[in-house]
């Protein structure tokens, strides 16, 4: 087990990489800036060792990501309507940052902070620990907040995320991590044939601003129902309107029926890699790159539509406006807990 610390000067930023490795050289790569998973490196049925996630070529590039490309996300994950929410009686204005909405805890998100780091060695495990504190009133949310977010990789070639909070005032929190997965290697190929198998029996629906409608939709008889596996490339092709208006993909939040081990189980045929995600929470958005244009230069080449696939475990901000959704609302001095496991194997 290591940890390596590898300080850097980024447009003037004095940032660190850290990249833990486990003792089936397995590795994960970080910034303090964002939390922002940089490289995730496994191997194929071969053993051959590639990466498997999204990450920038020129590590200045993160200044600008508006893809979240790997990045921790809040206060809040995904959007909340016309930027402004009520609780306990008081209404709370946000920065709108996509239209008229506050997109992933808006402009200076928590994918935009420097966190301060701490390295955790075990003898099974290789970690981080990473903390930061938003202030009362920070991007127009109530309560300071402090975060104790932990990224372990364990001799088991599991990389748990493990997110705690507390807040001193009543307010709404809800943190993900927006990872983009392609199990190909060296994002040889895009994700259309990603099998995703997936306990979810609902989804929710969305408008044309992806916002929530409110309406939780079966997945029975569509191409979101995921629970005995689906190629991704079936929500591409799709004539579904949910499809159309997500950009010819999927962007939505599928609620967990909890009732199986795994909740997702992504397996990609060519390199035989498995990807078996566990979370405590009660959903998650699968988003699948649409708006990823070919601009940008990633690690291993030119970025591309499709390239990746976003696992975003996390609570919803729809449940402010439909009390039925799972609720974002964290009481002052209540632990906010979210643990998310991602598991790699090669068959
Ligand atoms: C797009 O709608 C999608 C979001 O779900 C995603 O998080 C973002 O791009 C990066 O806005």
């Amino acid at each position: 087990m290591q940890a390596k610390t590898t300080p850097l000067s980024i447009d003037g930023h004095n940032w660190k990489e850290y990249t833990l490795t486990n003792n089936n050289g397995l590795s994960v790569s970080f910034l303090d800036f964002g939390g922002i998973i940089t490289s995730l490196i496994t191997p194929d049925k071969n053993g051959k060792f590639e990466n498997i996630v999204i990450g920038f070529d020129d590590y200045k590039d993160y200044l600008n990501n508006e893809n979240y490309f790997g990045a921790l996300i809040g206060r809040v994950s995904g959007r909340i309507a016309n930027s402004t929410f009520t609780l306990n009686g008081e209404t709370f204005q946000l920065p709108a940052n996509e239209g008229a909405h506050h997109l992933h805890g808006g402009p200076v998100g928590l994918h935009s902070v420097i966190w301060q780091v701490e390295l955790i060695e075990t003898a099974t495990s290789s970690g981080a620990v990473l903390y930061h504190t938003s202030l009362d009133g920070e991007a127009g949310y109530p309560g300071t907040v402090r975060y104790k977010v932990s990224y372990t990789l364990t001799n088991e070639d599991e990389f748990i995320i493990d997110y705690e909070a507390f807040s001193n005032k009543d307010t709404i929190l809800s943190l993900t991590n927006h990872s983009y997965f392609n199990l190909s290697g060296d994002l040889k190929e895009t994700v259309l044939n990603h099998e995703v198998k997936m306990n979810a029996s609902q989804f929710v629906e969305l408008d044309e601003e992806l916002i929530p409608t409110g309406r939780l939709l079966p997945v029975t008889d569509t191409v979101f129902d995921f629970t005995n596996g689906r190629k991704i490339a079936d929500g591409v092709h799709s004539d579904d309107p949910q499809n159309k208006l997500a950009g010819d993909g999927y962007d939505h939040f599928f609620l967990f029926d909890h009732n199986q081990t795994d909740n997702v189980i992504v397996t990609e045929e060519k390199s035989g890699r498995v990807l078996r995600v566990k979370t405590n929470q009660p959903a998650m958005v699968m988003y699948t790159a649409n708006s990823v244009d070919d601009s940008l230069k990633l690690k291993e080449g030119q970025s591309a539509k499709y390239l990746g696939v976003c696992l975003e475990t996390q609570s919803t901000p729809a449940s402010l406006k439909y009390p039925n959704f799972p609720s974002i609302t964290l009481r002052a001095n209540e632990k906010y807990h979210h643990t998310t496991t991602f598991s790699f194997s090669a068959q």
